[in-house]
Order: structure tokens, then sequence, then C-alpha cells
């Protein structure tokens, strides 16, 4: 008692000396624990990664050597709130930390690991992204352990934020530093409409860093839509070449392949979506034959923007072609997701369509939509792929779906209760909450209008301020899978690819990796950092504060 008396106001004069008394990280996103102390480190210019893991893949080794390079390059100075003058008197007398030691946990001694790319691809319960993080006080070696070579990288884009720069030299404030982290949620997304608007392979990596180094785990690729159709499918080429924007507007297959494995080297897997039936006017181009209403007018009759086109689900010959189509892509993608899509039918397109009134034979659309989606699903099934599909397929139809199909829900967070009740598993993808871009905001014409459905813009906060769980029961919480925003691209291009989405698009994430509930004004700091330090790796993510804010002392 006597010295807890004595050991209090030591205590309290040791921390008004303390020359950080902010808290000292600005990590994105918030691990779920995190202990730091009071002392500063430096790193030492010749410090090294070492990979303590048995026969280590190419992906883990190279990722150590990037996240070195990172640590060297961030040069995030005094840019960083919080990090003011006062920093640079502390830091002469800092200890210098030179290693870090990557660990597999467990017995791993007689196994060879397996690359971040192949743990990224594992269905969602086999796949672990923990990892533990110490950082001691002392400046001996410190150390990264996890379960799996994913968990190992997740930690180390941790490692890569822990670090600032002040005059060319890297420290690290509060250690020692101890980190238990985990997803709160197994899927974490980023979704990129490539149909609207073609966005370069290179873009897209850049894109991949970007969200890697917020422990998003998955690009939802659009690839294709009514506009355009740049995706170069082995047996389908025509598709392609009629309707992509251009000859250098497609991705071949040895794109996809670099981008796949650009992506599995950086822990994410890519989930690649063909919108079916709906959103395929383009396919016309080269097989009129299985589109209906691509030359009906008005447009705006047959579908939500120009140009108007669905598959003749109804024809076995079109279920066949798509059947083929899909599983062509399908081989292309070594993610176990497959996305058919399923937004957006137009009831009035087969209404008014004579051959799909033929094709019914009296069925109805719905009877029809069941057989064509058994027979998509079922082929992806046989290739090893889980259906995943926009909310409609399961709220506005009664159809034959596997009970491991996974939701879209876009139309509003409140679905997820109703796609839930009837079992099927859920991703937030809601417009509310998480749309990027302006998306079909109005058409006038052919041509996008007003933005009236974007009004009000939709915030960092908006989608940071999320709750995945709301409207839901106890017992249906465990079928949330996760989340992400998405950019659509009706309004946006690769001219502002990285404007638009960052560093916004790093709300979700951290929403989905460390639990909702998070406060906006403790995590502005945060975020301003991020945003510096996305800049500093070459991403140019906006502005979220005058500058001022950042130089300003505490
Ligand atoms: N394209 C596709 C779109 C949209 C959807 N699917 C969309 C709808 C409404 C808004 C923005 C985008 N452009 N294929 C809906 C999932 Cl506001």
């Amino acid at each position: 008692m006597v010295s807890l008396i004595l050991l209090l106001p030591i205590l309290t004069i040791l921390s008004f000396f303390a020359v950080f008394p902010e808290p000292a990280h600005a990590l994105w996103p918030q691990p779920r624990n995190l202990q730091t102390g009071p002392s500063t480190l430096r790193l030492s210019p010749s410090f090294t990664i070492t990979v303590g893991v048995p026969n280590p893949p190419a992906d883990l080794l190279a990722a150590a050597q990037r996240t070195r390079a990172l640590l060297f390059n961030d040069k995030l100075g005094r840019l960083v709130l919080g990090r003011g003058t006062g920093d640079l008197k502390a830091v002469s007398s800092a200890r210098v930390l030179s290693h870090l030691t990557l660990k597999l946990d467990g017995n791993v001694t007689t196994t060879t690991a397996r690359p971040i790319s192949v743990e990224a691809k594992l269905p969602f319960g086999q796949r672990d992204e923990g990892y533990r993080l110490i950082v001691p006080e002392d400046g001996s070696a410190a150390v990264l352990s996890a379960n799996s070579t994913l968990g190992l990288f997740r930690g180390l884009t941790t490692f890569g934020q822990l670090w600032y720069t002040v005059s060319g030299t890297v420290y690290t404030l509060g250690a020692p530093v101890e980190i238990q982290d985990s997803p709160a949620y197994p899927y974490r997304g980023f979704m990129l409409d490539t149909a609207r608007n073609y966005f370069p392979v290179s873009d897209i990596e850049r894109t991949l860093d970007a969200m890697s180094w917020v422990h998003i785990n998955t690009l939802h690729w659009h690839i294709v839509d009514s506009q355009s159709f740049p995706l170069v499918v082995p047996g389908f080429t025509d598709i392609a070449q009629k309707g992509a924007y251009s000859a250098d507007a497609v991705y071949t297959p040895q794109d996809v392949a670099n981008i796949v494995s650009y992506a599995g080297a950086r822990g994410i897997d890519v989930l690649i979506e063909i919108d079916t039936p709906g959103h395929t006017s383009v396919i016309s181009k080269a097989h009129p034959e299985h589109i209906a209403c691509a030359e009906a007018k008005p447009w705006s009759t047959y579908a939500n923007e120009p140009p108007a086109g669905q598959l003749r689900l109804a024809s076995s010959a079109t279920t066949n072609f798509t059947v083929g189509l899909l599983s062509a892509v399908a081989k292309l993608f070594p993610s176990p997701l497959f996305s058919t899509g399923g937004d957006e039918i137009n009831a009035r397109c087969y209404h008014d369509d004579a051959q799909t009134q033929n094709d019914l034979a009296g069925r109805s659309v719905e009877q029809a939509l069941d057989v064509f989606t058994q027979a998509t699903h079922g082929a992806l099934k046989k290739l090893g792929k889980t259906p995943v599909v926009w909310e409609e397929m399961i709220l506005n139809f009664n159809l034959t779906l596997s009970n491991d199909t996974i939701a879209l829900v876009w139309i509003s967070s409140s679905d997820a209760a109703a796609v839930a009740s009837k079992g099927f598993r859920v991703i937030h993808a809601g417009s509310n909450s998480f749309y990027l871009d302006c998306g079909a905001g109005g058409w006038v014409g052919d041509f996008p209008a007003g933005n009236s459905w974007c009004e009000p813009y939709k915030t960092w906060q908006n989608a940071y301020t999320f709750d995945p769980l709301a409207n839901l029961t106890t017992a249906q919480a465990p079928l949330v899978l996760g989340g992400q925003q998405l950019l659509w691209t009706e309004q946006s291009g690769p001219q502002n690819l990285d404007s638009i989405a960052w560093p916004r698009a790093a709300a979700s994430a951290e929403v989905f990796w460390s639990g909702s509930g998070g406060n906006v004004s403790a995590a502005l700091p945060r975020l301003h950092e991020l945003g510096y330090r996305l800049r500093q790796r070459g991403v140019h993510a906006i502005s979220l504060q005058p500058e001022w804010c950042a130089l300003r002392p505490f």
C-alpha cells in the first residue's frame, strides 16, 4: 500500500516528462491487441529480416525484402500527426534495432511452408491470418510469429507501419511493442469495375499493393459488364475482340495470371465476377443470338443504364454457351469463389423478347432462371468453386441454390438479415455506405448526368461507422463473412483511381479487420498517417486535412 502511494506521484512525474504523450503508433487497421511502452527505437541502417521458416516460399522472402525497403522509403518525417519537432530531441539516445526474425509456430520443422499465395486462397474456415509481433525495448531481435505464412505477411505489413523517419533516420515510438492480431471477419474486400472504364494492369497492381497494406484480402473483380468486355477468354476470344473498348484495352490470360500472382503474393484472393444474366449487352456484338433486347427502345425500359441486353436465360443454347464461358473463365482464376452476378434482372426485357417467350414455353422467368442458375452453378461446383451472387438472386426469386452460396448485399444493409434468415452467408457491399463512385447516378440520354444518387457523398466516416451485425441475431452473426467498398466506374477511371479510392477504402478495411465501433475522431490521425504513407509509396491518396494540422505542436 505504502509503496503504491509512493509510486503514483513518481509515475505521474515520469509521464509528465515523457516525450511522447500521444499514442505512439498510427497503425491501420488497428490491431486487436496492442501494447506499447515508453521507449524510442532507432532502426539500424543495416537492419535485416530473417525468414526463419523451413524452405521459405519465394513470395514470403520477397515480402520480407519489400517490407525492409519500405521502412527506409517512407520518409514520413514531421508530416505525421503528433510527431512534431519534440521528437527530434528524444531520438538521439534511442537504442538500435537491427533484426527482425520471422517464425512459424507449431511443429513445422519437417514440413515445407506453403506460399502466401496458396494460403490466401484456402476456404475461409482454414485461412489463418493471425500473427504476434514483439519489438523489445532493448533493441534485441524483434520476433514476428504466426501459424501460417499468410499470418506472417499480415504481420510484416503491420511491422512496416510501425516506423517513421526524422532527418534520414528511421524510428519507432513506444517500444516495447507487443501485438497479437487476427481479423474480426474473414472477408475484407475491394471491388473494382473494369467494364465501364478500363484500367491498365499496372493500376490494378498498385491498387493491390495499397489493399495489402491495410490487410484487405480479396479483390472482387467486376471485370465485364454491358458496356465492355475486356477479358480475353480462351475459346471465346471473339467476345473481347468485338466487345473491348480497343484491342489494347483487354486483359489477356497472361495479364490475368500476372494479376492473380501479384495479388496472391500479397495475401489477396481474386474473386472474379461474370455478371449474368443481366449486364451482358456487350456479348451481343459477337453473339447476338444469345442476348435479348439489345436493340429494344428505349433502353431505360429494359435496363438501369444503357445499353440494355440480357442473356436469353430460357434458351438451352444460351445456357450451354454461358456454362462454357463461365467454365473457361473459372479455369483462369484459382480462387475458391466465383461470382455469377445476378443483379438488376429486368423482367420487361424477357416479357418483350419474342424468342424468350417462345423458349419459356409457358414457364415463368423465375423457373427458367432456376434452371439457368443450376446449370452455371453446377458447372462451377464441379470446378471446385463456391458461388457468389448479388442479393436479388436470394431475395427476389425462389431459386434452388446450394446452401454455401454467398450473397453480396448492396441495396440495403437491412437485407443482410433477410439473406441470413434464409441461411446464406453475407458480404456487405452496401450502396449507402460503401460506394466510392457515384455509379449510374442519373442518366440523360446515353450520358450520366446529375449526381443526385450520391448526395450525400459517401465519406470515409460513413463507411467507418457501419455496423456489420445490425439487425442480425446472435445466431445469424457468424453468417456475415465481412464486407467491402466498391468502385463502380461510370464516373471514374484510371485518371482518378487512387484519389477516389484512397484513403477512403481503408475505412471498411478497419471495420472488417478490427471490428466495428471504432471512434471517428480517434481514427482520424491514424488515417491521416496512412494517407501520407500511401503517397510516399506511390499511391496518390487524397489529403484529408491541411498540412498545417500535421505540423501543429501538441
Ligand atoms: N453495375 C452493376 C452497377 C450497379 C450494380 N451492378 C450499381 C447500381 C446502383 C448504383 C451503383 C452501381 N453500376 N453490374 C448494382 C450491384 Cl447507385
